[in-house]
């Protein structure tokens, strides 16, 4: 259940996110710590009042304004580029299967709502393909998470939360509730099975043939 293995393209933009943020930061970090220990050892040498306020007026601009601005808007821009692959936008073709996902205290209905294939802490889909969830609760707030897969989506009662999840290859993931909602919330579990597409075609066929 980690974040930094990710097997869909929405977890591949958090993964990359957090691996750019932590490269940029340490970058920062090992040259203020360069500076600071520079800065302990050097001899101060004979300057002028006036010459160490200015030294230290370029610092603080430096420093204390340009360094965070830079930081700060690089990190702005690669985080809203990634994040448009997070949104739930229209397909090029065709629509994204659709599952109602419903969170109670504590644990997940899953409905299909063309086939009326209802499931309990399990939810399967078909790989390399978008699937929206239709995320709600019923009764106090949940957040659903499948680290491999996606970001977390909180879940409220009374309001539809969509999230689209994609998994490139078949197999397990699995996810938890990440909001806590009481004393069962640690076991909140629930498991996602990827399948190839055909595969999927024929689980789901046999699910309505069982109901
Ligand atoms: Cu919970």
């Amino acid at each position: 259940m980690s974040t930094l293995q990710p097997a869909g393209p929405s977890a591949q933009a958090s993964a990359w996110l957090w691996w750019g943020m932590f490269a940029f930061f340490s970058l920062v970090l090992i040259a203020l710590v360069w500076l600071w220990i520079h800065a302990m050892r050097r001899d101060p040498g004979q300057v002028s009042d006036r010459e160490a306020q200015r030294l230290q007026n370029r610092w603080v601009v430096g420093g204390g304004l340009l360094l965070p601005i830079v930081s700060i808007s690089v990190v702005l821009v690669v985080g809203i580029a990634l994040g448009q692959r997070m949104l739930v936008l229209p397909l090029e073709d065709g629509e994204p299967l659709r599952i109602e996902v419903t969170a109670h205290q504590w644990w997940w209905e899953v409905r299909y709502p063309d086939t009326g294939v209802v499931l309990k802490d399990e939810l399967h889909i078909p790989a390399g393909q978008p699937v929206d969830l239709q995320l709600i609760s019923d009764d106090v707030v949940h957040s659903f998470w499948v680290p491999r897969l996606a970001g977390k989506m909180d879940m409220f009662p009374g309001r539809t939360n969509v999230l689209r999840l994609e998994a490139d290859e078949p197999g397990t993931y699995h996810g938890m509730c990440s909001e806590f909602c009481g004393v069962g919330h640690a076991r909140m579990h629930f498991v996602v099975e990827a399948h190839l597409p055909a595969d999927f075609e024929l689980w789901l066929q046999q699910e309505q043939g069982n109901d």
